[in-house]
């Protein structure tokens, strides 16, 4: 049917008092789109008002109705709610929607018929209608895709062809207007803000307006977006003539900012010529537009700003927006000694968190950028879940106060699918920040691979379509532009509280790093960026010809500045040390002072308190009349109760002990990853819900005292990289908290495995950045397969930076010297009373550790894995090994074997020893922290059997599992004599090297005065074995062979195996 005859068509039949603007408006929509969501129910598509075109904007309410009732109008809400409850056609009917609240320049369709004449459906002529929707489309078209033909490359090579660019974004909307119509007026429809106060516009007026703006530096990609109301706020700020006006003070301000911006580049690139900086020459407007975006946000509220970003421009930002001192960067480039603790960084990693005035808004502003490793995006989850610790603990629940700025390089934000994981954290309950602004550095290239190359999406930006945010498009060297869409994304920000993307499109002056020749490989484009003016040059220009500055005035400017980099420049000369404490991101004022940086506070606790904490874990909520609990629950709460009648724990009991006393302590608690509520061995139950009523939850742990803290316990998205990432930026804010990442099973750890090498391990060491951080990992061998057996015990053991060859001093304060030394904790812990003190311990030491707990599965049900109060009262502590207390123990000079074991194998080895009927011949003893490593009790241990023989047994196969980790260990607490200061243990901890000077080369001379580095290499067995006593202990290994895989497939061979690894160990 042609359009006009059926507006006339629906104006007659439109039900009685719709209003005319509705139709108007269901037919204002382009074509059938692609819109995924499932058709209306039939009754709807039968109502006797909706046909034709109509059905296709009513498809567009009932997409975003499907997802959203409260994205439409109330009315369509009715409307849908009665259709799908099967209301009759024209039964569903209330009134009509309108596309936005009526405005001054809103009028509706009745307006273009003359007043008087008639029936105001007869009195529209044809081709008034037509030529007004198509004025329509053609707005809506711009809106859609004006963006495709903007102006956003300053390279000029990704540039449409101007002959038919308009043509790929109004399609066929001009075919039916000659030259004349384009001095007719039309009047504007109410989903455009290009009038005004103006109605009607000529449609030559109205094309200019809107390619002005949507297709000139900024492109607009929001409509997309399934909200009415926020659709239409972009508009407004985008279309609104006047918008992107700019005061000359602004101005000048501006080309200050780029000033700055330049010149740190050029100094760094005169003085340090030859060194990789990473400079951000062709995006300059990156430092302008972070500080207005902080400005913008600073007067709307916000007081911290968390930071991440990736190398590009990262020093110009530590300066001129952090305002870190530039000495302090200046000497990073001369090549000084680490004054202080910390295996350090390249400075184009490090972290920084600075507390200074907004000068534009006279408030009190904190800016932290979040050191981050090479590995591009890696530290984007990190900055979100700081950031939501820091709106947490100021109690900013709506995120008014500190806001997170992510800022991504195009190849990568594309590319790496941590932002997609990341992004899906966004509106999570427990992972929102509240809207992050995202700033694209986009020069369109990502180290030598051109964008057609590295994405298959149009834009780099596309993946950030997923959360519904806007995408600001914006051409760099249009500085102005760039503020305007910087003001937009704050305001965005603080009005929805949902993330925004700022594209800024620009080039890449050097090759990718300064000492690279980027002609080799993109010789066009690096042609025409050398034919380019930076843009401080162009905008400085522009400011002169507007007379908003002098020529004196641009250069005084620029002298200034000059001048206190070259002061700076001489002042980092006189110094001779560089500290990694002035690099720290989340300093922790007040946690390290006045403390013994090596006693811990007991982790026992009162009775009456394990007996508080257990009745209120096992009872339903206060108002149990009201909440109906499952009855499988009730059960389970009963046997809870009983146990705790019994003084006894089970697993998840010593968990919940563990989590109430700190609670009570007023620790805040945190407890993430996937299924964690329930568990993923639907052990735990931290969370009731109602049976009857949907939502309804109790959450017990947060209900234990009146004045404890809270207790947050949250099932995360299916991601482990995003999510652990999270928690290690949440356990980086607040060290009185205890915050735990529990993997579904343990062997997912490892698609985090970046959070873990780069961030976990070392993060301590390359950023002296503590984090109590814990990770719980089920882990053992079940029969459960390949995947669900193993958490990859031996890659964190691998990485645990204590030298198998160097027996600490057994000093008083061993065992936590030995803590305060390494750069985590990996334990495997077979009772719940040490699982229950070591997460205790974990906040009562005196610094932060990471741990790495191997979590059991079949254990948390076992009937002898269970504890006594006893073991967790006032007098117990966390036991690193859990020594052999049975019959062998007595008669230990008649003991013929000690078998060493961790974790649940021990469960089988005591039951194959019962049954072979040897305790009082087999000792059994159980390591239960693995690192580090527990030289004096596992020597003492040892001692006390002098004629037995040693076994290690474990499930895991040979080459996995503790095995690697522990023999050379052994053996030097057996045989080696050699004590070593724990000096040197400090300087073995972290990262792979030690800053300038390895670790090696550090201590080489202490440990072997008369050879050379060289030497030792060569003759290391010599050395070794010199330092052997001839009486030779030698722990032997009983255990599965060598595997590629780290569990059979098959129960049966499981079983097979097992029983011959118990034999094995067993046998005399
Ligand atoms: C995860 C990861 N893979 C590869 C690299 C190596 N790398 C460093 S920079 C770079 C190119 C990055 O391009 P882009 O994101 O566009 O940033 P640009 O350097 O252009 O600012 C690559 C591949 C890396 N650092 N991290
Ligand atoms: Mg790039």
């Amino acid at each position: 049917m042609n359009r006009a005859r059926m507006v006339s068509k629906l104006l007659s039949q439109a039900p009685p008092g719709t209003p005319l603007v509705a139709v108007r408006a269901w037919l204002g929509v382009g074509a059938r789109g692609k819109a995924s969501a499932p058709p209306p129910p039939t009754a709807l598509a039968a109502e006797p008002f909706l046909n034709g075109s109509s059905s296709n904007y009513v498809e567009e309410m009932y997409t975003a109705w499907l997802q959203d009732p409260k994205s439409v109008h109330q009315s369509w809400d009715t409307f849908f709610r009665n259709a799908t409850r099967g209301a009759q056609p024209g039964q569903a009917y209330t009134s009509p929607p309108t596309l936005a609240e009526p405005t001054p320049h809103h009028v509706p369709l009745s307006a273009l018929a003359p007043i008087s004449a008639g029936p105001p459906a007869a009195a529209l002529s044809q081709k008034t209608i037509d030529d007004h929707l198509a004025v329509q489309g053609i707005i809506r078209a711009y809106q859609i895709r004006g963006h495709s033909i903007a102006n956003l490359d300053p390279l000029g090579i990704n540039t449409p062809d101007p002959k038919n660019k308009r043509s790929l974004v109004v399609r066929n909307y001009m075919d039916q207007f000659q030259e004349a119509d384009l001095d007719r007026s039309f009047t504007l429809p109410m989903s455009t803000f290009i009038g005004g106060n103006e109605k009607t516009l000529t449609l030559r007026e109205i094309i200019k307006r809107l390619e002005d703006t949507y297709c000139r530096s900024i492109g607009v990609e929001f409509m997309f977006i399934n909200s009415l109301e926020q659709c239409n706020w972009i508009r407004q700020k985008f279309e609104t003539p006047g918008v992107m006006h700019m005061e000359p003070q602004e101005k000048r301000l501006l080309l200050a900012r780029l000033t700055r911006s330049h010149g740190f580049e050029a100094f760094l690139a005169r003085k340090f010529s030859s060194e990789k900086r990473f400079g951000l020459e062709g995006c300059e407007i990156l430092i302008p537009a972070m500080k207005q975006v902080i400005d913008r946000s600073t007067s709307l509220g916000v007081e911290s700003f968390v930071m991440g970003m990736p190398h590009r421009g990262r020093l110009n930002v530590l300066s001129n927006v952090c305002r870190k001192p530039l000495e302090h960067i200046f000497t990073q480039f001369i090549g000084l000694d680490t004054g202080d603790e910390g295996s350090g960084d390249v400075k184009y990693h490090l972290g920084t968190y600075q507390e200074r005035l907004n000068r534009v808004t006279n408030k009190n502003i904190r800016l932290a950028i979040v050191a981050n490793p090479s590995h591009l995006e890696a530290c984007n989850p990190v900055v979100q879940g700081k950031t939501r610790a820091e709106q947490f603990y100021h109690g900013d629940s709506e995120g008014n106060k500190v806001l997170s700025i992510l800022l991504h390089g195009d190849a990568a934000f594309s590319g790496q699918g941590i932002v997609y994981e990341t992004f899906h954290l966004s509106e999570l309950p427990q992972y929102t920040t509240h809207g992050t602004v995202h700033i694209v550095v986009n020069n369109q290239i990502g180290f030598t691979t051109d964008p057609r190359m590295s994405r298959s999406s149009p834009y780099c930006t596309d993946v950030a379509r997923v959360v519904n945010a806007p995408i600001f498009h914006v051409n760099a060297d249009d500085p102005e532009a760039v503020m305007h869409v910087c003001n937009v994304a704050a305001d965005w920000r603080n009005t929805f509280h949902k993330d925004v993307v700022i594209d800024l499109v620009c080039y890449r002056r050097n090759g990718h790093n300064e000492i690279d020749e980027p002609m080799f490989t993109q010789p066009l484009m690096y042609t025409r960026i050398r034919k380019l003016k930076p843009v401080v040059e162009l905008f400085a220009e522009k400011l002169m010809n507007e007379g908003v500055v002098t020529k004196q005035e641009v250069k005084e400017v620029t002298d200034k500045y000059e001048k206190i980099l070259e002061d700076a420049f001489q002042a980092a000369q006189t110094e001779t040390q560089v500290f990694n404490k002035h690099w720290i991101d989340s300093p922790w004022s007040g946690f390290f002072e006045g403390k013994d940086p090596l006693k811990a506070t007991p982790t026992g606790v009162h009775e009456d308190t394990l007996f508080h904490i257990g009745r209120r874990f096992s009872s339903v909520p206060p108002n149990a009349s009201d909440f109906v609990v499952h009855r499988g629950l009730l059960r389970i709460l009963n046997s809870r109760m009983e146990m705790v009648n019994a003084r006894t724990v089970d697993w998840a009991l010593g968990e919940a002990m563990a989590f109430g006393s700190l609670l009570k302590e007023g620790i805040h608690v945190r407890l993430s990853g996937q299924d964690v509520e329930r568990g993923t061995f639907s052990h735990r139950h931290h969370i009731l819900h109602h049976q009857k009523v949907d939502k309804s939850q109790y959450n017990i742990l947060a209900n234990l005292y009146p004045d404890q803290a809270p207790y947050t316990v949250c099932n995360s998205s299916l991601s482990e990289y995003a999510v652990l990432g999270f928690e290690l930026g949440f356990s980086m804010t607040n060290p009185n908290a205890l915050v735990i990442w529990e993997a579904q099973f343990g062997d997912f750890n490892n698609t985090a495995q970046c959070i873990i090498d780069q961030f976990i391990s070392s993060g301590q060491s390359k950023w002296i950045r503590q984090s109590g951080l814990v990770l719980l990992l089920p882990h053992g061998m079940e029969g459960m397969g390949p995947e669900h057996s193993s958490a990859r015990l031996e890659r964190f053991l691998q990485m645990t930076a204590d030298d198998p060859d160097i027996l600490p001093a057994f000093t008083e304060d061993f065992a936590i010297r030995q803590l305060s030394d390494i750069n985590w904790i990996i334990a495997n812990c077979s009772t719940p009373a040490n699982y229950f003190h070591i997460l205790r311990r974990q906040i009562a030491l005196p610094f932060r550790k990471p741990l790495v707990l191997m979590t059991p599965k079949s254990l948390l049900r076992h009937p002898d894995a269970k504890s006594s109060f006893d073991e967790m009262t006032e007098k117990s502590e966390f036991q690193r090994v859990i020594p052999e207390r049975g019959p062998a123990s007595e008669n230990h000079q008649n003991v013929k074997r000690v078998i060493f074991c961790s974790g649940k194998v021990y469960y089988d080895l005591i039951a194959a020893r019962k049954d072979a009927n040897l305790e009082d011949k087999i000792a059994i003893s159980r390591v239960e922290q693995i690192a580090p490593f527990p030289y004096d009790l596992v020597k003492q241990e040892c001692l006390k059997y002098p004629g037995a023989d040693l076994v290690w047994a474990q499930e895991e196969h040979k080459n996995m599992g503790a095995w690697s980790y522990v023999q050379p260990r052994f053996a030097t607490a057996l045989n080696q004599e050699r004590h070593l200061t724990n000096e040197i243990q400090r300087h073995t901890q972290g990262s792979v090297e030690h800053g300038s000077q390895s670790w090696y080369e550090y201590w080489f001379p202490w440990l072997f005065p008369t050879s050379s580095p060289t030497d030792v290499a060569a003759d290391s067995t010599d050395s070794q074995s010199s330092t052997i006593s001839s009486h030779k202990r030698v722990v032997r290994y009983a255990g599965r062979p060598a595997s590629p895989s780290p569990a059979t497939g098959s129960k049966k061979t499981h079983i097979r195996e097992l029983k011959q690894l118990l034999e094995d160990a067993l046998a005399l």
